[in-house]
């Protein structure tokens, strides 16, 4: 129908269901949205406006809406074995922006991971309003690459945060939860942890969880939970806790945060997908998809590295593999509109160290959310391995933005991308 009325955006989207199905997609902040999810996301749910929560809304008419609010709460729930959950923020950033609004006076300290060492923009970069309106302390990788949990209690006992933030966008070994609320317990500050990139890992126990280590949990739903875009707040065992006027619940304060506090009027066909979603990332299948998440990473690690490329910390315990793209005399840019061209997807990445400007980068981030729920096995993220070394071993770089790349090589690689493409297709009809 949409093809009828209007042809030109009904090309424009098929085209683009064809180029997802004929790339071999490697960003690691993407996964594919099942059938279902797609479909809740479209629905008459568009109609409704009703702002406030399920029995206390502001507007008539919400009767279902409300049963489909709670559905995806509950589900919310028994996922993340989580004592509270609130569906509504529109992304994890509008989570994150919210929970530290509801935490912290402007100006209030916050200490959380840099965002050239891994960090995410809302968790107090410089450009980021949560940079600005908050005094923020960063915590960076140790010379090995990975977190230093001492270091971190030092600039914790320095900065004295009111808030640490735990979680990040590139960073590929196991968070440990304890330890962060350890070192927050010692200074009396809150913890916030942020799994949007591991949150698929973390529901199917193949992750440590926060739920129960954090005083507060955020995520998004569309990275590794293959939900629509949005975000969730999660509780766990101090759901009940006090907040500092002595009367309010850390849940009453998350449910404020968000609505009015952040947003105005939820959306109820991103909540419809969210609870179909959370079904999904509770089921048999999705255990073993994120399990073949974590075999396929580390297949393209050890891979890359046998190739003779630099990978950071070298290996991953997650979905993620950072590349040290300068050690193969390229940069982040380059490297990935190279492999672009031939149908492969990863991204350019800021790495610990690296001077370079985040539109050029000296890193390239990989993820193997995609490629997993298209069925492959380590044996083929090998092969993926092996095409991306093609590509990136041909690219002639001439600035750190421009490059060449011959043609015939780059066609050849196109065709194999397509011929792997075609051997596991984008499973349109499996939920
Ligand atoms: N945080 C960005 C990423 O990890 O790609 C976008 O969500």
């Amino acid at each position: 129908m949409l093809t009828r009325d209007d042809p030109d955006l009904g090309a424009l989207l098929d085209a683009e269901a064809r180029y997802q199905s004929g790339c071999l997609s490697m960003v690691a902040s993407a996964s594919l949205a099942p059938p279902s999810v797609l479909c809740a996301n479209g629905t008459v749910l568009s109609s409704v406006t009703a702002e406030g929560y399920p029995g206390a809304r502001y507007h008539p008419g919400a009767v279902h809406f409300d049963a489909i609010e709670t559905l995806a709460v509950e589900r919310a729930k028994r996922v993340f074995a989580a004592r509270y959950a609130n569906v509504q923020p529109h992304s994890c950033s509008s989570a994150n922006l919210a929970v530290l609004a509801a935490l912290l006076p402007r100006g209030g300290r916050l200490l959380a991971l840099d965002l050239d060492a891994g960090g995410h923009l809302t968790h107090g970069a410089r450009a980021s309003v949560s940079g600005k309106y908050y005094d923020v302390a960063r915590y960076g990788v140790g010379s090995d690459g990975t977190l230093d949990y001492g270091a971190i209690r030092d600039r914790a006992l320095e900065h004295r945060p009111d808030v640490i933030i735990a979680g990040a966008s590139a960073y590929c070994r196991y968070i440990d939860f304890s330890r962060f609320r350890d070192i927050a317990d010692e200074i009396g500050a809150l913890l916030l942890a942020d799994i949007s990139h591991i949150a698929g890992l973390v529901a199917t126990g193949l992750h440590p969880s926060p739920i129960d280590r954090a005083h507060i949990t955020t995520t998004s739903t569309y990275k590794q939970l293959a939900g629509p875009r949005g975000g969730l707040i999660l509780l766990g065992e101090d759901y009940l806790r006090t907040c500092s006027d002595g009367r309010t619940k850390l849940w009453q304060l998350m449910q404020r945060a968000v609505f009015p506090g952040f947003q105005g009027t939820p959306d109820p066909s991103s909540i419809a997908a969210k609870a179909r979603a959370l079904a999904i990332a509770s089921s048999g299948d999705f255990h073993a998809t994120m399990k073949r998440v974590v075999d396929n990473a580390k297949a393209l690690a050890d891979e890359l590295q046998a190739l003779g490329y630099k990978v950071l910390t070298d290996g991953t315990d997650n979905h993620m593999v950072l590349v040290d793209a300068q050690a193969a005399g390229l940069t982040g840019i380059v490297a990935e509109q190279a492999l672009e061209e031939c149908g492969i997807l990863g991204n350019r990445n800021k790495i610990p160290g690296d001077l370079l400007p985040p539109t050029v980068t000296g890193g390239l981030r990989f993820g193997t959310n995609i490629l997993a729920q298209r069925g492959m096995q380590p044996s083929e993220i090998r092969m993926c391995a092996g095409l991306v070394h093609e590509v990136l071993s041909q690219v002639r770089m001439l600035t750190p933005t421009l490059y060449e790349l011959d043609a015939t090589r780059r066609d050849a690689v196109r065709e194999r991308v397509t011929a792997l493409c075609l051997r596991f297709p984008v499973p349109v009809d499996r939920v």
